[in-house]
């Protein structure tokens, strides 16, 4: 593959309604939309997943823009390569910055597919024609507003749904939940908010019936997760602790976690996302796909990964209009009866609105390799 040309679009976007997590509040939405270009004018299109603060890992907007710009498209340009999966490779040698690399794979696995007039999804060897979506709800001002929007996104379709928790905003919040909706898909994201002494706390929770809990502790930690884990009956689900097949690997043989969840930025691209795919198959560890308040264009990744076979679970893939008054993708992302199908053009399947992209972008920076 000679990749001529890589467009950065660094985006603004407004969320419609702030998303709360136990970080803080999340009102506008910074994104990096990378685009490369083969000698023929065709376009692949990846995004960069970090936020503009550094609170969920490491990496920011900045940062990713900084190691694209200054090693990874040297890397691209010295580099002949026939398959996106060997680019993993070729960026080895960068430690982590896991965001930042799979904003210009997915790109380039955008492109590939395009190629070879499949869809992306194909490309991944996915065989599912619709995914399952799910819906994740943050910490809202009141009990009452959550259960008003749990009801909301039933209406919509959703089968389930995640609520962000942390330490003030949890036993007493899952067991109005449980009150109102005795048979809900429910499941609790912490986003690191606890620590091994809050064990006793955490094991309020397993008389709820919860799918999972989600990242309850450090956001680095595998180790008081397995102790943690042998203490609660509700399966752990790591997230942020994942950040390639070998952490994956560590999980599981330390029993840290019994489901895992996917994100293809948070792990370096989709290659390695589906590496622990592969490899929690093997294992026979439930997997679903996670998100990061993407644009359209990184949730028809999200979508074409979540085609394959062991993500057995719903996700946090939503439709565009969750977060968007207008997404930069047509058509939309929209949720029919839980599920989400897939559209069959090649690559990522929806066509980026320059428009849109226009509209919504506040810097460019082109390469020409
Ligand atoms: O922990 O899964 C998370 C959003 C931003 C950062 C981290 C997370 C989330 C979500 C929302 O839970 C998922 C989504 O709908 O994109
Ligand atoms: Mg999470």
């Amino acid at each position: 593959m000679k990749i001529k040309k890589i467009v950065l679009h660094i985006l603004q976007m407004r969320l419609k309604a702030p998303f709360s997590t136990s970080y803080g509040d999340i009102h506008d939405r910074e994104l990096l939309i990378v685009e490369v270009k083969d000698d023929d004018g065709a376009a692949g299109f990846g995004e960069g997943v970090a936020f503009s603060i550094p609170w969920y890992t490491e990496e920011t907007v900045k940062t990713t823009v900084h190691m694209i710009e200054d090693f990874l498209i040297p890397i691209l340009s010295k580099t002949s390569f026939h398959h996106p999966r060997e680019l993993v490779e070729s960026f080895r040698f960068i430690r982590r910055n896991y965001m930042a690399k799979a904003a210009l794979e997915g790109a380039v696995w955008d492109l590939y597919a395009k190629q070879q007039n499949i869809p992306l999804s194909q490309a991944l060897g996915g065989m599912k024609k619709e995914v399952e979506a799910g819906v994740s709800i943050g910490i809202q001002p009141t009990i009452k507003d959550l259960i008003s929007l749990i009801e909301q996104y039933q209406e919509e379709g959703y089968k389930r749904v995640k609520i962000k928790i942390k330490p003030g905003w949890d036993i007493e919040v899952v067991k109005e939940i449980r009150k109102h909706f005795p048979n809900l898909d429910l499941m609790a994201d912490a986003n690191s908010a606890y620590t091994l002494k809050d064990i006793n706390h955490l094991k309020q929770l397993d008389e709820f019936q919860l799918m999972m809990i989600e990242q309850p502790l450090a956001h680095d930690d595998i180790v008081d997760h397995s102790k943690l884990q042998k203490e609660l009956e509700t399966p752990i689900c790591l997230d942020e602790s994942i950040c390639s097949l070998e952490d994956a690997r560590k999980a599981v043989e330390l029993r840290s976690c019994k489901i895992m969840n996917i994100k293809i930025g948070r792990v370096g691209g989709l290659t390695e996302a589906k590496k622990i795919h592969d490899f929690c198959k093997e294992q026979n560890v439930p997997v679903w796909c996670g998100g990061m308040l993407e644009s359209g264009i990184g949730r028809a990744h999200n979508i074409s990964l979540a085609t394959l076979e062991q993500f057995t679970l719903p996700g946090d893939i939503s439709s565009s209009s969750k977060y968007w008054e207008e997404d930069i993708i047509e058509p939309e992302i929209s949720v029919y009866n839980g599920k989400i199908a897939l559209p069959d053009s090649p690559g990522i399947g929806f066509h980026v609105s320059r428009e849109k992209l226009k509209k919504y972008t506040v810097e460019t920076k082109v390469f020409t390799l």
